[in-house]
């Protein structure tokens, strides 16, 4: 349905987006398993386990890891989500962490203690009238599956994420409606052992490896989807992509040409989520490459069954890429997705590229493309905030990187783009997923934290909390 809209629906989901992992804590309480970002600490040794490079699965004693107290979310949900419905939240994106529910994965009873402490978050959420907007697997696989499976290369992960997703769903069915299954699918291909739990130790075909892994979860995201709708037909139950325009550095046909296949590496998810088929650019990828992809005679029609509601999806940035060997030289790798610097373009401290109108250009692309509702499930600045000596944040750099993005969500809405919520990144400072460290923050609310886990874990409002809570009680009129 297009929309005709000069402003910010009356209904629009306005809130924050947090994972369990980056948030929680408590990594191994309440009968908790393991999971495979348990086992990522921070700094170098970070960016080779993430892309898949890990042979120990156990984490080391005289490291430490930011992550596994994070900012004790499990401990101080209470306090924090006051905080939140402080700022008007309309919506909370949170995710639910797989072993705490399976602590292996592959129990055939689930853990308790692991569905009531959701529960406990949930209702506190509604007390307070804030949607739940729920991730089932937020880049946490349980390390057993990993250790006995090779993850999402197997496809026994089918059934097991299958028999998680109706879990979860049965227990929720009356508390939560908005759900999404896997964060960012597309991250399986940059950052496979961060997004999916694979490792390519000793892998030569990384490409047969990653694209089979790739079906199988598209398989797992479509089972859970149709098992949802039957549950409860009233589910919204999206996808979520790591979103971000693609352009081509130079108007050479050739650099249209790879920026639009850029793209296409991370439609090709969607395309499938969304309108139920393999696209013919995969397939023709496939031949060309020689990948060999075991499908079961059943998954054309589960795929099909399985299309999402809503497209959701995170933009912190858009790309530049070139096929000019001069120009790829002076590449900067912006952000995961490795960018070469776009001339008309700035940059955030840890160099992704800041380009609020390529938020526009994204939500058009996406609405263009899939004619569903857009939900854009993260958004933000990380950077180092330094408190005033009177404890004060003054986070004006943040407040303008989001007005501007804003602006821009805005116009797309204008445009006719069905854009039902937006809930910004970490808004209270959490674990950063790329770095692992708690300095690169996105909050509206400080948390008493630093990298070697010196701190009070006091809670603080920013500027940017007052700010924030301007915009939502105006619905987008005041930026
Ligand atoms: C996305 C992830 C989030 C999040 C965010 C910001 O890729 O879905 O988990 O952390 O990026 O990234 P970072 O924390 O590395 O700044």
């Amino acid at each position: 349905m297009v929309k005709d809209s000069n402003s910010f629906p009356e209904t629009f989901l306005w809130g924050g987006a947090l994972a369990a992992n980056q948030v929680e804590g408590g990594y191994l309480e309440g009968g908790k398993g393991l999971t495979t970002v348990d086992l990522m600490p921070t700094g170098e040794e970070r960016q080779t386990i993430s892309k898949g490079y890990i042979s120990n699965f156990t984490p080391k004693q005289d490291v430490y890891y930011p992550s596994h107290e994070a900012v004790d979310f499990y401990h101080r949900f209470e306090e924090d989500i006051a905080l939140f419905a402080e700022m008007g939240f309309k919506s909370l994106r949170l995710s639910i962490a797989w072993s705490r529910i399976f602590p292996t994965g592959e129990e055939d009873q689930p853990n308790e203690v692991g569905l009531q402490f959701y529960d406990q978050v949930f209702d506190e959420l509604l007390k307070y009238n804030i949607e739940p907007v729920v991730t089932l697997c937020h880049f946490d696989v349980p390390v057993f599956l990993v250790e006995k499976y090779g993850s999402w290369k197997s496809r026994e992960m089918v059934n097991l994420f299958e028999k998680y997703a109706k879990t979860v769903f049965e227990r929720y069915k009356n508390k939560v409606k908005y759900w999404m299954t896997f964060n960012e699918i597309n991250m399986l291909l940059h950052r496979p052992y961060m997004g999916a739990g694979i490792t390519l130790v000793g892998e030569n075909q990384i490409n047969q490896v990653l694209y089979q892994a790739a079906h199988h979860q598209l398989v797992a995201s479509a089972l859970a989807v149709k098992a949802g709708h039957e549950i409860n037909p009233d589910f919204k139950i999206g996808c979520m992509l790591a979103a971000g325009a693609t352009y081509p550095y130079t108007s050479n046909p050739d650099d249209y040409w790879k920026a639009m296949e850029k793209d296409r590496e991370s439609f090709f998810f969607i395309d499938v989520q969304s309108r139920g088929e393999y696209p013919g650019y995969a397939r023709r990828f496939f031949r060309d490459e020689g990948l060999d992809i075991l499908m079961e005679p059943g998954d054309v029609d589960i795929l099909k069954e399985g299309t999402v509601d809503y497209i959701g999806f995170s933009y912190y940035s858009s790309r530049c890429t070139s096929t000019d060997p001069e120009v790829l030289k002076g590449a900067i790798s912006g952000n995961i997705f490795g960018s070469i610097k776009n001339p008309y373009t700035k940059a955030s401290q840890w160099g992704w590229t800041i380009d609020p109108k390529g938020l526009r250009i994204t939500a058009n692309q996406l609405w263009d493309r899939y004619q569903k509702p857009l939900f854009v499930v993260e958004n933000g600045l990380g950077a180092v905030d330094v408190p005033e000596e009177d404890g004060t944040i003054n986070d004006d750099y943040r407040i303008e990187y989001l007005r501007e993005h804003f602006i821009e969500m805005k116009e797309a809405i204008q445009d006719g783009v069905d854009i039902i919520g937006y809930t910004s990144w970490g808004p209270i400072d959490i674990v950063s997923a790329s770095t692992g460290e708690m300095k690169k923050r996105y909050g509206y609310i400080y948390v008493d934290r630093d990298n070697a886990g010196n701190g009070t874990m006091e809670r603080r409002r920013k500027k940017s909390f007052y700010w924030y809570k301007d915009v939502i009680r105006s619905n987008g009129e005041k930026l």
